[in-house]
Parts: C-alpha cells; sequence; structure tokens
C-alpha cells in the first residue's frame, strides 16, 4: 500500500484550515492523508524538501514535487525557475488575488471535483478572509471579536507547538468552529492572548513621540513592550498612517500601515517608499530592518516625515 500523502500547511489560521479542508476533500476521493505544519528555515533547502515523500502544500511555497499544491501570496515561487515550472491543472491552483487560502481550494473542488462544500468550511473559508486580509469591520473587531473563529485565531499567538497546531486542524477537518472554539484548550489560550492584548494595549501610549498631520510616529523598539498589530488605531482613530520602529530576533523593523478602518484619501505607495530603505510591501503597509537602532528611528521618522508632507499636500 502506498504511504499516506502528507499536507505541509503555513502555521496560520488560513493555513490550518486549508490544511483541514484539503485533508477532508481528499478523504472523502479515498486518498489516506495526514499532515504537518512547515516552517520557514524549511525555504532554505527547497529543492529537497520533503525529499522520497508524497505530499501536498498549502498556504505555502510552490513545490514543483507536490501532487496537490495551493497558494494566493504573491510571493510564492522563490525562483524564476520555479515560477517557470506552474501551470494550472487538475492538481495546482494559485491565486494571487485571493485573501486566504482555503476560499480556492473550495473553489477548485467545487470545480474539477464536483465536490460539494458542506456550511462549515464556507463559515471557515469566509473567517480565513476576515483574519489572513484584516476585513474586520473594525478596530474593536479586530482586538476584541470573540466569534469562534477569532478566538482560535488569537489563540495561536501564545502557542507555537507544531503539535497542537496539528490537532487542530485534526478538529477542523471534522468539526465546527463553535466546537473548536469551546475546547478547554483553545479557551486557556485565547484566555491568555486576550490577557498579552490587554497589556500590549496598555503598553502603547508612552511608545508614541508624535502625532501630527494623521500620521503617528511610536517606538516601541524595546523589547519589555508588547505588540499589538492594531493598537495605534485603536488609541488614535483619527489617524490615517502609523510608523513605527519594534524589535525582531535579529535586529530591528520599521513597520507603516495604512489605517484600514480611515484610509487616506490620496496617499503614498508605502512598498515604494519602503524599497528606498531596502525594504518592500503594499500600498497600504510596508516595513524595512535597517542595520542598527539608530538607522531603523531615523528610517521611521524619515518615512512618517514623507507621509506627512502628503498627507498637507493632499
Ligand atoms: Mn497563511
Amino acid at each position: 500500500m502506498d504511504d499516506p500523502l502528507r499536507i505541509h500547511y503555513h502555521r496560520d489560521f488560513d493555513g490550518m484550515v486549508s490544511a483541514a479542508v484539503l485533508a477532508a476533500i481528499l478523504r472523502e476521493r479515498g486518498d489516506e492523508v495526514v499532515w504537518e505544519s512547515v516552517n520557514y528555515h524549511q525555504r532554505d533547502d527547497w529543492d529537497n524538501f520533503a525529499a522520497g515523500t508524497r505530499f501536498a502544500v498549502v498556504d505555502f511555497h510552490f513545490h514543483p514535487r507536490a501532487e496537490y499544491w495551493f497558494d494566493h501570496h504573491p510571493t510564492t515561487f522563490l525562483t524564476p525557475e520555479l515560477r517557470a515550472q506552474y501551470a494550472p491543472s487538475d492538481r495546482w491552483c494559485w491565486d494571487e488575488t485571493s485573501p486566504s487560502c482555503p476560499p480556492l481550494i473550495l473553489a477548485h473542488a467545487e470545480q474539477h471535483w464536483q465536490y460539494e462544500t458542506p456550511e462549515r468550511f464556507r463559515e471557515m473559508a469566509h473567517w480565513s478572509n476576515v483574519v489572513d486580509a484584516a476585513q474586520f469591520v473594525d478596530v474593536e473587531q479586530a482586538l476584541f471579536g470573540d466569534a469562534p473563529a477569532l478566538r482560535i485565531s488569537r489563540s495561536l499567538y501564545v502557542s507555537s507547538d507544531p503539535n497542537w497546531l496539528d490537532v487542530l486542524v485534526g478538529e477542523m477537518a471534522k468539526s465546527t468552529l463553535d466546537e473548536i472554539a469551546a475546547r478547554p484548550d483553545v479557551e486557556k489560550a485565547w484566555q491568555r492572548a486576550a490577557r498579552n492584548r490587554d497589556r500590549a494595549l496598555e503598553q502603547f501610549p508612552p511608545t508614541v513621540e508624535s502625532v501630527e498631520s494623521s500620521v503617528l510616529l511610536y517606538d516601541a523598539s524595546s523589547n519589555a513592550i508588547r505588540r499589538e498589530r492594531f493598537a495605534s488605531f485603536f488609541h488614535h482613530p483619527e489617524i490615517h498612517y502609523s510608523v513605527g520602529v519594534i524589535p525582531t530576533r535579529a535586529g530591528y523593523h520599521v513597520t507603516a500601515g495604512a489605517n484600514p478602518w480611515n484610509p487616506p484619501e490620496a496617499g503614498l505607495h508605502i512598498g515604494e517608499i519602503m524599497e528606498d530603505y531596502g525594504g518592500g510591501g503594499h500600498r497600504a503597509v510596508g516595513g524595512a530592518n535597517p542595520p542598527s537602532l539608530e538607522d531603523a528611528r531615523r528610517v521611521a521618522a524619515e518615512v512618517a516625515d514623507r507621509l506627512r508632507r502628503a498627507q498637507v499636500s493632499a
């Protein structure tokens, strides 16, 4: 008998749902499947990834040996050679316009494999879009939303235990978001994550350096400060942009983003600005990794200044 097919998935909410959905679909089609998350460091020897095994990859980089592959990331192809090996097929699909990965797997299965999507997978696909593309109705939902999907996705912030993620994927393949959110392990992790969020929101105001011309500049470079992604828009809903310095494992990161709930009418392309500092990104969000804390502070101040001048002249 053949070895089971191993589904390798990205370690986040939409990656986990992607693995669960593909596992359920392939099982229905008579395939034997197991799953395991994939980490970024595994890209270092991507050619030899999972050598000698049967595998699928979801919500992660294209691999030419993947029996099944689905992704929505624009950066999925690690080299032009890999890009050249991709063509849409019965088992591969890439759609960079999809806000998250699960909807494209379901659409593909319906179209190519006559799959009938159950309601619980439609619900998971909807919430995958909300979480992965930050399509929250407002900053309160982004921070305090307690829909089962949002509790589950926040609970992931406090555990990077790959075994636990594999357990949750198994649950997602067979039960509903309500049932999974009610698990004691999810509830416990969510409560811890919610306490971390509250602490991060409290710690944010003293990091603010200036709020001018609808642009907020902050310095959260200290490792003692907890970070919550939308803290600036929670405390200052009137701003159009937030620019800050945060620590990374190896140094410092300058991050800039437009306020999703109060977008600028006319604005600059943040990714293009960041390219001037060796970074990149999209129109609404981007970042760079200057070599020192001093450089990071200078870059953040410059980026904030450029955004402010554009706001004044708009
Ligand atoms: Mn993902």
